[in-house]
């Protein structure tokens, strides 16, 4: 049986964001025929790194070969990588810049440090203790022995960040700079508008810098499980494209939708940002040949990797009002401080989760195997498919018997407008197939740690001092309102 970590061993040179393909090959001329010209060896490439070679076949050198590759418990990793984290101060961006750091990559990143402004706005704060950007990358260096590059740089600030793009001239980007909370879009025009043009501004411009500047790198973009909607037919939510071999049939004809994107149905202009963020690199990926893996990713939650629990002062934020905070987050956090846990409507939402760990884990399988030229990939991150009251009873059962607490669920009106019964059918195959993914957490666990952390005096205190914000109060249909209990004391 082959490694899962080495599941890359066998790529090419094809795949490695450090070669360069000479005589100014215009793929899109070539169109589809580049890959079959590659593989019969009429394509040939210089490596950047290895410009002793010369000229050669893509195809020759695997990534097991090539010295310039080193094997790592998550498959082979091009040495010293040059990363470019667009987001970097946020819940998880932080985290990914000290794993790929302790990895040996070269990180780099922006960001326009607006989330800890517009969750200040909110009245809201992180309820773990965060330094200043500069703080925790001098703890960084000190704690980890690693260097992080930093500039306060606006994504949507095109001439800043092109400057930035063209010095570091990165081998692979992560597109983490974008506003991610549904509620907050569904606020007011206001806040809708700047969710829109931040995340779609910012997407666009880092297509251009990646065509004028970083051609070969690759990127990952963080797309979301809620582009998909839960389609009440339930047809499967397949990883983004639809398989060779689904069909469309209409009366008596048939047609293949093979390798076609599936239909979005977005839940909340943040999801609708997210939509067109698909498309923009969609189109990029086959105009000027970019390669990109767009990862829809479920409900995020936790607040734990091997780099974050060195020490408190690597923290990464974590939010837990109505705005910022997604449901585990915020349930475990209710119940620290005995408010009640808030089950929106029926609570048979379903939706799929994955832990901080998790995610990191696959993002960093992604930027280890980059797709090909001119390839537009998308997987599917998800571990866990719950419901939200499942969700609430395990943690207020977690609360209630391990830690002495007094947990209440409450029902309430739901401020969203949103399906709350519906199949869920989640396809997740590819990261665990094509890229050696397997989970290293569980729900429960991450619910006990989250409870250990979130119960130091320093976190209890700073959720007492957000707890008004606990409470939802943003209706998707428009305005606020102080919302009905439906049912008080679920059982659990
Ligand atoms: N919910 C409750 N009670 C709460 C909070 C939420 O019942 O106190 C319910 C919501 O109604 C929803 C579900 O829990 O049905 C998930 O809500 P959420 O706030 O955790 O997540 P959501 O708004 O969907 O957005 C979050 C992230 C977003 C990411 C998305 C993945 O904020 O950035 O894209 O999860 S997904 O949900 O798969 O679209």
């Amino acid at each position: 049986m082959t490694d899962p970590a080495q599941h890359n061993a066998g790529k090419t040179c094809w795949n490695c964001p450090a070669v360069e393909f000479k005589g100014h090959v215009d793929f899109r001329a070539c169109g589809q025929a580049a890959f079959s010209r590659a593989a019969e060896g009429q394509l040939v490439v210089e490596c950047k790194r290895r410009e002793e070679i010369g000229y050669f076949d893509p195809m020759s050198i695997t990534y097991d070969a090539c010295p310039e590759y080193e094997a790592t418990e998550f498959g082979y990793l091009l040495r010293g990588m040059r990363v470019m984290i667009l987001g970097m101060d946020g819940y998880l961006g932080w985290p990914l810049a000290l794993k790929l750091a302790k990895l040996g990559c070269q990180v780099f990143g922006i960001d326009n440090m607006l989330r800890r402004e517009l969750v200040a706005e909110r009245g809201a704060q992180s309820v773990l203790p965060i330094g200043s950007m500069q703080e925790r990358i001098e703890s960084a260096r000190e704690l980890l022995g690693v260097e992080i590059d930093f500039r306060p740089i606006d994504l949507c600030d095109r001439e800043e960040f092109f400057a930035y793009v063209e010095e570091v001239k990165p081998e692979a980007f992560v597109q983490y700079a974008e506003i991610p909370s549904a509620p907050y879009s569904m606020a007011s025009v206001e806040t809708a508008t700047k969710t829109i043009y931040n995340n779609n501004i910012g997407t666009l411009n880092l297509m251009f810098a990646m065509r004028d500047y970083a051609p070969e790198a690759s990127m990952i973009k963080l797309g979301t499980m809620g582009e998909y909607g839960s389609p009440l037919t339930g047809r499967p939510l397949f990883e983004g494209l639809f398989p060779g071999d689904a069909v469309l049939q209409h009366g008596d004809d048939e047609w293949s939708l093979g390798g076609e994107l599936v239909p979005r149905d977005p839940v909340s202009f943040y999801h609708v940002s997210k939509v067109q963020g698909t498309f923009t690199m969609y189109e990029s990926c086959k105009y000027w040949w970019l390669r990109g893996i767009d990862v829809m990713q479920g409900v995020v939650y936790g607040l734990h990797t091997p780099e974050l629990m060195t020490d408190p002062s690597l923290n990464t934020r974590f939010d837990i009002d109505e705005w910022w905070g997604t449901v585990i987050n915020r349930f475990v956090a209710q119940a620290v401080v005995g408010a009640p846990l808030t089950i929106f409507g029926s609570g048979n939402q379903i939706r799929g989760y994955i832990t901080v760990a998790d995610a990191m884990q696959c993002m960093i399988r992604l930027l280890a195997s980059p797709p090909e030229p001119g390839q537009y990939e998308v997987v599917n991150q998800v571990t866990d498919v719950l419901s939200v009251r499942e969700l609430a009873q395990t943690v207020a059962r977690i609360g209630r018997d391990e830690f002495d607490l007094t947990p209440t669920i409450q029902r309430i009106e739901n401020p969203r407008v949103e399906a709350e019964e519906h199949p869920y059918e989640v396809i997740h195959e590819k990261l665990e197939k094509d890229f050696g993914f397997s989970s290293q957490s569980n729900v429960e666990d991450e619910i006990r740690y989250m409870f250990k952390r979130l119960m130091e005096p320093s976190s209890r205190e700073l959720i007492e001092a957000s707890r008004d914000t606990l409470f939802p109060k943003t209706l998707w249909s428009g305005g606020e309102k102080t919302l009905e209990v439906v049912e008080a004391d679920l059982d659990y």
